[in-house]
């Protein structure tokens, strides 16, 4: 299938999430960002898919798993459950749930890799490059800093090979420059669409799909040591689920118009190696990639250390999924990074949901009881309107079209200010034509008209506000006297003065009620305050410190042997020039002198050093690190607590010899 992307039918698609955690606000804003586009879909007649899932392989989740001393499968089964919690939570309309841990999923992994190595795509070759043990990676020569230690964990690289499949992207760089070229759009926003094209231009290097380190992963066809790289493994999700490549699968209408909607750090994935991987399957790159921006937390990078991470389940307890769904879609230009605060949440439910729409609804409907009976006459009335009516419908007629085209260039904020413009001139219709001044009887039926105009910008509102807030659409409907559910309406159906039966309307609870501010800040600052309580009762904490639980292979005692570790005391410690991590140790070993490079600068001074009796591996072969060289290494415990990692040199008690030899 080669087919010409499809406009009519909409495949949209999250990036499958991480179980190594609890789902948080990025999360929840891709998926409410998909759900939204989605449901407007829906609502236009479009063939439309909407895809969620979790990503489960991996080193993050082997290693989530071991520190909670669970099967990494287990760790999956339970947080998996957390993610469809919260997508219920939230009202998520998702029509599919993909785990990579599923049979339909590892078996089209197989099949990709094996039908890659057919063609050549992917070949078997030998890795090499600078590898940080600790954290089981290689470092990228352009990530390096001049210190030569690893830009997570700090500590000093080693220069390792391994053999390993790759991955021809080299092969397909001509080809996405022309595809980028010809279809600016498939990469949104444009500040990522020029990142991607930098990127490109700048030289595609083939890509390493193997490991041999990692065993929580899919086997690779054919040579089961190596599993497959966990990035192509995720990346493969999106057309798994959907049955490829079984002929007459849902992969055959939905390829051709997928669209996948991630956050702007996982864009190259996306935009550069997974549609290289599609042209080398012969298969369609996605129509389009769309890269959100990230959310600080109250003007602060979110983090779990600093404890403001924000809580989808916490917002939706205390504001309504709707209320949190609305701020988030409409708070920053799609696209953009914005800051989360929950007083800015509050004064836009209070401006824009209690006051705007809340008070159109409810103003409407009190009139519609007061004056008619909670009953509306035909739409014919419309027969007689004057210019003030027909410039609102005028308006209204135009909504829906000015969304779709904002909806089809993912700008939901937009979308949603051009539905405020219709119900700001609600608002504003009421005020000038004033319904309570008019007599009840007048023969020209002013007030049946004004009132059914109202009742039917209401109509509107309710069906364009769906795919924001479909909790506050479908009360509306109800509130409206519309019995039929909202599922079945569809845009390009919609007519001014449609419903021409007579309507009896429900005045309900209402739609927003207002957040007094002072209370919700007393409560706010209470939440606060023993949040930031139990933070710092979990840093005091033991329990609080982790580290890698990482088992090794059993060995030989013949291996233990080969180690030459002594006792050496530190002489002196000097700083090493533009290697900010780095000492050069002096040591005395009893029968010699020697230098060691040791990255451990950050954590001890000169003179926490100097006069210690540590161990150190003495017959390491030597190696330079900024010019200098290395004969050996010392011992050291190392951590991480709430303030980051932590190090305890390995020493030896009292008087004992420099040199000494460890058993
Ligand atoms: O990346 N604001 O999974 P993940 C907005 N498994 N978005 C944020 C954010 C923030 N502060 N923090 C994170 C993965 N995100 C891979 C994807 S797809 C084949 C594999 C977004 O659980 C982030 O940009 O780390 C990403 O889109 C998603 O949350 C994180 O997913």
């Amino acid at each position: 299938m080669n087919g010409n992307d499809d406009n009519s039918g909409f495949y949209i698609t999250t990036p499958i999430y991480y179980v190594n955690d609890v789902p948080h606000i990025g999360h929840a804003y891709t998926t409410i960002a998909c759900d939204a586009l989605s449901r407007w879909h829906r609502m236009r007649g479009d063939g439309t898919r909407f895809l969620t899932g979790t990503d489960e392989h991996g080193q993050k989740i082997q290693q989530a798993a071991e520190k909670r001393g669970m099967k990494p499968i287990e760790l999956c089964d339970e947080v998996v459950m957390n993610f469809k919690k919260l997508w219920k939570a939230l009202g998520i309309s998702n029509d599919d749930f993909i785990r990579t841990t599923e049979e339909r999923h590892i078996k089209v992994t197989r099949y990709f890799f094996e039908k890659l190595m057919a063609s050549d795509d992917i070949y078997k070759g030998l890795y090499e490059g600078w590898y940080c043990v600790p954290c089981e990676t290689y470092v990228p020569d352009a990530q390096m800093g001049e210190d030569m230690l690893c830009p997570d964990c700090k500590r000093p690289l080693a220069r390792m090979s391994e053999e390993s499949y790759f991955f021809r992207l080299s092969k397909y760089q001509e080809a996405l420059i022309r595809r980028y070229e010809a279809r600016p759009d498939a990469i949104m926003p444009r500040v990522r669409y020029n990142e991607v094209m930098n990127f490109i231009r700048s030289g595609l290097q083939d890509l390493s799909v193997s490991r041999t380190t990692l065993k929580w992963g899919i086997p690779v066809p054919g040579d089961e040591r190596h599993t497959v790289y966990v990035w192509l493994d995720a990346l493969i999700n999106y057309i798994s689920a959907v049955g490829y490549p079984e002929p007459g699968g849902k992969w055959e209408s939905c390829w051709p118009c997928v669209r996948h909607m991630v956050g702007k750090d996982i864009i190259r994935f996306h935009a550069v190696i997974w549609p290289a991987v599609l042209m080398a399957m012969g298969l369609n790159p996605p129509v389009r990639v769309f890269a959100h921006g990230w959310w600080t937390v109250e003007g602060d990078k979110m983090s779990k250390s600093k404890g403001n991470v924000v809580d989808p389940f916490e917002m939706v307890d205390i504001y309504g999924a709707d209320s949190f769904r609305y701020f988030l879609l409409r708070e920053v230009p799609f696209g953009n990074d914005g800051d989360f605060s929950e007083l800015g949440m509050v004064n836009r439910v209070n401006s824009d949901l209690a006051n705007d729409i809340g008070n159109l609804l409810n103003r409407t409907l009190q009139m519609i009881e007061k004056y008619r009976g909670g009953c509306l006459p035909p739409s014919a009335v419309f027969e007689r309107s004057c210019d003030a009516d027909a410039a609102l419908r005028g308006l209204a007629e135009k909504t829906l079209a000015g969304m779709d085209s904002q909806m089809s260039d993912f700008s939901m904020d937009g979308a949603l200010k051009t539905l405020w413009v219709l119900i700001g001139a609600g608002n504003k219709y009421i005020d000038e034509t004033q319904p309570w001044k008019l007599g009840r009887d007048d023969p020209d039926d002013r007030l049946d008209i004004v009132l059914r105009t109202l009742w039917e910008v209401l109509r509107l509102a309710s069906m364009l506000i769906f795919p924001f807030m479909p909790e506050t659409a479908a009360r509306m409907r109800s509130q409206l006297g519309l019995e039929e559910d909202i599922s079945v309406e569809r845009y390009p159906d919609w007519k001014w003065g449609a419903h021409l039966e007579p309507v009896s309307v429900k005045k309900g609870g209402v739609l927003f009620p207002r957040i007094d501010i002072p209370k919700w800040k007393a409560d706010y600052d209470a939440r606060m305050k023993s949040r930031a309580e139990a933070l710092s009762a979990g840093s005091g904490n033991v329990s609080a410190v982790s580290f890698d639980t990482e088992r090794k292979p059993a060995i030989e005692i013949d291996d233990f042997k080969k180690l030459e570790i002594r006792v050496a005391r530190i002489e002196s410690a000097e700083k090493i020039e533009k290697a900010s991590k780095l000492y050069k140790l002096g040591l005395d070993l009893g029968f010699e002198r020697r230098f060691i490079v040791s990255g451990i600068r950050e954590f001890f001074t000169p003179e926490q050093l100097i006069g210690k009796k540590i161990l150190v591996l003495c017959n390491l072969k030597p190696a330079v690190f900024r010019g200098v060289e290395s004969n050996g290494m010392l011992l050291a415990a190392e951590a991480r607590d709430g303030s980051g990692e932590i190090l305890s040199l390995a020493v030896v008690d009292g008087d004992f010899p420099p040199g000494a030899p460890v058993h």
